[in-house]
């Protein structure tokens, strides 16, 4: 049972790679809202299975080998269909996202299949070179798109389940998740976007640059 709605199952998908400073903190934070949390284990070096909490509620799926955020979403995404949710939910392990927001993503979902948690309303906090690339990726994806898209890049969303088939992502790093929203667009998928706080408290990003225009020049082209 979740606290946020009384005939929606919930889903959360988490993805990890290295975060076991904040891996227990997320999780327990999380299970309040949703009816399990599927922890994504892409190949961690860090020992970090000590950090998940025993509880019937959480799934560990765990892989040896780091492949990238969307081939660990993929495979989140794959465990929710399977326990047929009616919506799954995405976020970041590094505590860069609020559960307590959860309830808002899902009041987003009213009328839309996909929200997606946006930060650029409050830019203050959001180191200067992020601003830049959140900004100019979502432009150009709005292009893309045909559709005002706001924040491409933020891994906090809500999916309706019975839609995630249809947008799995085919890349596996963290291009997956401009793909996603593209793949949504082009099936007329209703996308909305919701006001999240903008965290940054020094975590380490695990995204590297010229992997990250990379990706994205491949989902711009697609
Ligand atoms: N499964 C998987 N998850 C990853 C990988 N790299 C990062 N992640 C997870 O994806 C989430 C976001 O990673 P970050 O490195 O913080 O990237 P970001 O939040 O987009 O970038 P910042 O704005 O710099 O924080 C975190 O939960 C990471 O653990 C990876 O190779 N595989
Ligand atoms: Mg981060």
């Amino acid at each position: 049972m979740n606290n946020t709605s009384e005939k929606n199952k919930i889903c959360a998908v988490i993805p990890f790679f290295n975060e076991k400073r904040t891996l227990k903190e997320i999780i327990t934070r999380t299970l309040p809202f949703v009816d399990f949390v599927i922890a994504v284990n892409d190949g961690s070096t860090d020992n970090p299975h000590d950090e998940i909490p025993k509880n019937e509620k959480v799934i560990l799926l765990s892989y040896p080998q780091n492949r990238g955020k969307g081939y660990a979403l993929k495979k989140g995404f794959e465990e929710s269909i399977k326990r047929v949710s009616d919506i799954t939910i995405t976020l970041d392990a590094d505590l860069q996202h609020m559960p307590e927001k959860i309830p808002e993503l899902i009041s987003g979902l009213k009328n839309y299949d996909v929200v997606v948690g946006n930060r650029l309303n409050n830019l203050k906090k959001m180191p200067f070179q992020r601003v830049i690339s959140n900004k100019l990726t979502s432009f150009l994806l709005s292009i893309k798109t045909k559709q005002k898209l706001l924040d491409t890049q933020s891994g906090y969303r809500a999916y309706k389940t019975r839609i995630l088939n249809d947008i799995l992502p085919s890349y596996a790093g963290f291009e997956a998740e401009s793909e996603m929203l593209v793949n949504a667009a082009e099936k007329n998928y209703k996308i909305n976007f919701v006001p999240i706080p903008t965290i940054y408290a020094g975590e380490n990003s695990k995204m590297r640059s010229l992997q990250a225009i990379a990706g994205f020049i491949k989902v711009l082209l697609k």
